[in-house]
């Protein structure tokens, strides 16, 4: 549907090569849909101006030649630059778009810009043709736009086959092995490459021990996925474990500075490569909730990661090595340790040190993807390294694919953080080394098992493109490319379903940045003291007092000093930093005021009682779309809306329960509570 507009018309492709070829397939089958021609560029093709559209890979910068091998690889390794997005005005994945004399004209460097180009006139709609157009240039202000697949090849007797996956089972992996119909994989890529995302890690990064030989022996069924990505400019990635010298190569040691263990990783990169030419590169959880690592041989990460991209450097591939390291053994009783302090205590002090093709991936909060956390110390605190951001788009602390949480709002507010680094870079600036999201996306006929949870998937791909975004314009961007035909009746009811649902699961859930008050193992439903008394090191200290965690240089765990200059200051006080961070910085008494002039307990049932009114309210709106959306999808968004009701009932039960218990202080408006 949403290619209508290219399809009534006549399109000119001119360029040569595979993803000039998937431009003019798009097109092609668009023409057959709706009508309208195609031509490419030659012999037969008329002057330019006879058409409508335009579509061109100019000379200047290279296009077409991917000169032999195989098909693709040409052009998406020279994507393999380090950090910059390209050279030249436009970059390879750049385009510029303008409209004269009733011809739109797209203009890329390179086939992927051309791809690009193609989904931004799609995105326009008929405003692509209309009237006349300045010229204007788009390219993406990162070379690296990620989605790491938390899939596993074998169902994992507790995880499923998705760890953290709530949309069915894995769309590579099917019964062992590597899926034969890839035909469900391509039409991922297409949506993929809609979204601008260009890289996927198709494997879960614990890496189990049937996973751990996609790397050797099993290589080419990742070759066969990595061959069906190509033609949309995706690249193909591999979590690997750092033990692979031992568990795959029968070495002693995985010691990173051992001469074998260095040479039997070139090796296995060799390989890699004479498989998949354009191989992306390694993600790595190393020395982390039990992964091995580097730590085991008494040497730095730093050390490890630069193993790897020694490896990994001729061919042009990456390393991400994930920052997501702290003790997950931790004894609840001991006040010292601090999980929040652990990703700056391991990686600050070794900017510097990692080399030029490892990149730092960063959770974007200190502890673990929680609805709200400060943005993490360690994005602004590493400028001579590659930092990466990683958000995670699969809902695993947000409700699940069960619950509605459009994200775009809270990556946008982190992306937008300003860590007031020396040179006074934003995080999206920092993040040098690219955005990843974990992905939300699994063999569910709507992809990501809640319809309404394909917009986090639409929205990070498209933040990734330009991060300063109105992440609302591009939540518009999605309604209108998912619903072409939408009324604004529909458009204005996924907005207000939509667009306040993150703080909504915020107020019904985990008050004031405290998090992890959910049930220990799944992380689904309330359970107050579900981490309390547990080693993740995941607390909130309530007692009859008051609650919080003391991060404050003064007499807490010395977190809030990670930061620079203004936030060390604000976070440090309990009477400066922000409401909604308090009790991630702080222990205070039930009757502080906040800022906001109520006492925080007053908060906690304000805002469990209207959190959970606003489930119901989107539940509502979302019933009164009934005539406007397609009746299965309707259905299954209806019938999550149930269980989110339900849930956000449940969860404004049991808080305000239990600390109208803890604290004896009844509701100022003496509402039911248990
Ligand atoms: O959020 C936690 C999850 C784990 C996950 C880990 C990580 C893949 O509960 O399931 O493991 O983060 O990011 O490595």
């Amino acid at each position: 549907e949403t290619f209508r507009p290219v399809g009534g018309r006549r399109t000119l492709v001119d360029g040569t090569g595979p993803l000039v070829d998937t431009v003019h397939g798009e097109v092609a089958y668009a023409c057959a849909q709706f009508g309208g021609e195609v031509v490419v560029r030659g012999e037969k093709s008329d002057a330019s101006s006879s058409y409508d559209l335009v579509l061109r890979v100019a000379e200047a910068g290279g296009s077409g030649d991917t000169g032999p091998g195989l098909e693709g690889v040409g052009e998406l390794g020279s994507l393999g630059g380090l950090g910059s997005p390209g050279d030249g005005e436009l970059g390879a994945e750049g385009f510029a778009i303008e409209r004269t004399d009733g011809t739109t004209i797209v203009t890329a460097s390179g086939q992927p810009g051309l791809l690009y180009g193609l989904f931004h006139v799609v995105r326009l709609g008929e405003n692509a043709f209309r009237g006349t157009r300045a010229r204007e240039t788009h390219r993406p202000a990162t070379a690296l736009r990620m989605l790491d697949h938390w899939d596993n090849v074998a169902v994992h007797p507790v995880m499923g086959q998705v760890e953290r996956g709530y949309a069915g089972g894995s769309l590579f992996w099917q019964n062992g092995c590597a899926r034969q119909e890839l035909e469900r994989v391509r039409a991922y890529a297409r949506l993929l490459a809609a979204c601008g995302i260009n890289s996927i890690s198709v494997n879960n990064v614990n890496v189990h021990e049937t996973e751990a030989h996609l790397l050797t022996d099993r290589i080419g069924e990742v070759a066969d996925i990595a061959r069906t990505l190509r033609p949309y400019g995706i690249r193909t990635h591999l979590s690997v474990t750092f033990a692979a010298p031992i568990v795959l190569g029968g070495l002693s040691t995985a010691d990173p500075l051992d001469e074998a263990v260095r040479g039997w990783w070139a090796e296995a990169v060799r390989k890699v490569y004479s498989a998949i030419p354009d191989f992306g590169g390694f993600v790595v959880k190393a020395d982390s909730e039990g992964q091995p690592g580097p730590f085991t041989y008494g040497r730095s990460h730093a050390d490890g990661a630069n193993m790897l991209a020694v490896a990994l450097a001729p061919h042009g591939g990456t390393v991400h090595w994930r920052a997501f390291v702290y003790d997950h053994r931790q004894d609840w009783r001991d006040r010292s340790t601090d999980r929040a302090r652990a990703a700056y205590d391991h990686f600050a002090p070794l900017d510097g040190k990692f080399a030029d093709n490892a990149v730092l991936q960063v959770k974007h909060g200190p502890m673990d993807f929680q609805v709200r956390e400060p943005v993490s110390p360690v994005l602004g605190a590493l400028p001579r390294t590659r930092v990466a951001v990683e958000v995670q788009s699969t809902q695993e602390y947000t409700g699940q694919q069960r619950h509605v949480c459009w994200l775009g709002p809270m990556w946008s507010e982190a992306l937008r953080f300003h860590p007031e680094s020396e040179q006074r870079l934003r995080v999206a600036e920092l993040a040098r080394g690219g955005l990843v999201a974990v992905a939300n996306v699994g063999d569910d006929p709507f992809w990501t098992g809640h319809p309404l949870a394909q917009a986090n998937l639409y929205t990070f791909g498209r933040l990734a493109w330009q991060p300063d975004a109105d992440p609302h314009r591009i939540l518009d961007e999605w309604i209108a490319l998912t619903f072409p035909t939408a009324s604004e009746r529909l458009a204005a009811g996924l907005r207000a379903v939509l667009h306040g649902s993150w703080r909504t699961y915020e107020k019904y859930t985990a008050p004031l940045g405290v998090g992890f008050m959910v049930q220990p193992g799944h992380h689904y439903g309330p359970s107050v003291d579900g981490y309390e008394y547990s080693p993740w090191g995941t607390y909130h200290f309530a007692d009859r007092d008051g609650i919080g965690v003391d991060r404050s240089a003064a007499t807490g765990t010395g977190y809030a000093a990670q930061y620079a200059k203004p936030w060390a200051e604000l976070f440090e006080s309990a009477a400066s930093c922000p409401d909604e961070l308090l009790l991630f910085f702080h222990h205070v008494p039930y009757g502080h005021v906040l800022r906001s002039g109520k006492t925080v307990v007053q908060h906690i049932y304000d805002t469990h009682f209207e959190g959970a009114e606003e489930a119901e309210e989107a539940r509502r709106v979302w019933a009164g779309l009934a005539d406007l959306v397609e009746p299965a999808w309707h259905a299954r968004v209806a019938e999550r809306y149930e269980e989110q009701v339900r849930g956000a009932r449940e969860w404004r039960d049991q808080v305000n329960s239990y600390f109208l218990r803890k604290s004896g202080i009844p509701d100022g408006r003496g509402r039911t509570i248990y």
